[in-house]
This record gives C-alpha cells, sequence and structure tokens, in this order.
C-alpha cells in the first residue's frame, strides 16, 4: 500500500516535522509514503498527477492553498481520497489543522497578562492561509485590549528573514516591549537581532514564536511559543487515509497550547 504526500520546503522545520510524523506512522502500519516537494503552489497539480500515476491510496497535502485551488485538487485526484493540512475551514475539502486563531490568541494574551502594550508583530507570507489567520488573530485580540499594534511586518518563514525583519521592527520610533512572531524559526532570527542591538530578551524585549518545533526549546533564551503537535498531526493524517470515511467533509481542528519558556517575562 503507498500514500502520497505533496509538501511545501522541507528545509522549513514544521513541514519536515510533519512529514517525519507521517513517514513513520505510515512504516509502522506497513505502508510506504511518496513525497512530492513543491516550491510553489501552481505546482501542486502536477504533483499531483504524478503521486496518481503511482497508484497511491490517499494522499495528504501541506502546501497552503486557497479554497479554489484546493477543491480544484480534490476533484482532480477522485476516487483517490485527499486531506489538506493548510487551507482554511471555508474550503470545502477534508481537513486537518490546527487552530490558528487559538493559536493568535493565547500569544498575545500572554504578552497582555504580562502587561506588554508595546507590542510589535511578526506575520508570515500573505499569501499563506494559514499565516493571515495567525495576523488576524493578533489583531482581534489585541484590539479587543484596545492596543493598537506598534508596527507590523511580513517574513518568508525563515530565520533569515527574521532576523532582517527583526532588525526593522526594532529600528523604528518606539521600541516594542514585546513581539509576536508567527513561526520560531523566524523568532530565532529576531533574537539574534536583539543581540546584535544589544537588546536583552525578555528583559527589555518579550519574545512569542509558533510552533514548538523540535529545536525551539535549545533556543538561548529557551523560546516562548505557541505548541502544534505535529507528530500527532501527522499520525492522525495516516490513520484517516487509511480507513478514509469519505461521505461526509471530515473536518478537524487540532487544538493547540502555550508553552511559556524564557523569552517572555
Ligand atoms: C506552518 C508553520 O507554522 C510555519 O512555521 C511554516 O513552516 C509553514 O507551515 C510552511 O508552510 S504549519 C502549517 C501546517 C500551517
Amino acid at each position: 500500500r503507498t500514500l502520497g504526500l505533496i509538501t511545501t520546503d522541507l528545509a522549513l522545520h514544521a513541514p519536515s516535522q510533519i512529514a517525519s510524523a507521517v513517514k513513520s506512522r505510515a512504516g509502522e502500519r506497513g505502508v510506504s509514503v511518496m513525497i512530492s516537494m513543491v516550491e510553489q503552489p501552481e505546482f501542486c497539480q502536477a504533483a499531483l498527477q504524478e503521486l496518481l500515476a503511482q497508484r497511491v491510496e490517499g494522499l495528504l497535502v501541506n502546501v497552503p492553498l486557497d479554497d479554489a485551488e484546493a477543491e480544484k485538487i480534490r476533484h482532480l485526484a477522485a476516487p483517490v481520497p485527499v486531506l489538506f493540512f493548510d487551507v482554511s475551514p471555508s474550503a470545502n475539502v477534508h481537513r486537518l489543522a490546527f487552530d490558528a486563531e487559538q493559536g493568535a490568541t493565547l500569544g498575545a494574551e500572554h504578552l497582555l497578562s504580562l502587561g506588554h502594550q508595546q507590542i510589535a508583530l511578526l506575520a508570515g507570507p500573505e499569501s499563506s492561509v494559514s499565516s493571515r489567520a495567525r495576523l488576524a488573530g493578533w489583531q482581534a485580540r489585541l484590539g479587543q485590549a484596545d492596543i493598537a499594534p506598534c508596527a507590523i511586518a511580513h517574513g518568508d518563514w525563515s530565520a533569515a528573514s527574521g532576523y532582517e525583519k527583526g532588525h526593522q521592527l526594532l529600528s523604528g520610533a518606539t521600541l516594542p516591549d514585546a513581539i509576536l512572531v508567527a513561526n520560531d524559526q523566524m523568532a530565532l532570527g529576531v533574537m539574534r537581532a536583539c543581540a546584535e542591538k544589544g537588546i536583552a530578551v525578555p528583559g527589555q524585549i518579550s519574545v512569542v514564536g509558533f510552533d514548538d518545533t523540535a529545536d525551539s526549546a535549545w533556543f538561548s533564551p529557551p523560546l516562548t511559543t505557541i505548541r502544534q503537535a505535529f507528530r500527532d498531526a501527522g499520525e492522525r493524517s495516516v490513520e484517516w487515509l487509511l480507513s478514509p470515511a469519505t461521505d461526509e467533509l471530515w473536518q478537524t481542528q487540532l487544538p493547540v497550547t502555550l508553552v511559556e519558556r524564557h523569552s517572555s517575562a
């Protein structure tokens, strides 16, 4: 038996940890997984054709897709079931996804509870559904507390972009006292920028990430972040694909949790 995984850049920590979990659970079930990595969402259809030609019996798609793109893939693949990781709840497809709004709310509430008011936001790329949902969630929660973010920037999920945008956010008229970052790799770059400017984390600035990838506890200081249980998601997705109930839409929202470490105070 063979499953297919169409994934975004595996050089990024989160997709690689999902792929790893998918591979190991499938291995335990005696199932192989063919992986196709796409650099741009437009290449998803080609990847799909390639995997269907290999007669995969189910497909996982971890590429940020807009509703219409995801629905197209679902129809092209039928009757082979497809499960999506990175689409909005409004897409008419089977979906297993982390609750971005809950994650954003937890991060914002954590900083508010610490008394921070000058909060900068470092979002992910505008092209990503999850990135937009996290940014909207932060803005909604801060808005409820009557706080406007003191600056907003977008990175591309990489540590390098976090470093570059971090320097930008730290050079504005007001120095933020906290930064909400849309993923841990960018938070790593932000903390490097803080170190270069002689700004103490968490003494002068609190930094909160998103993901809790395996390395985040080893950053210096260890990163406070929103945990997405990638292993759990990967395992559940394989179990579903091996006995899919496709009569109805299967949409599962996975909870996320705040992991308090030492980058926030
Ligand atoms: C999302 C990660 O949070 C982010 O760090 C980045 O790796 C991104 O994936 C790549 O697309 S997790 C995804 C399942 C929403």
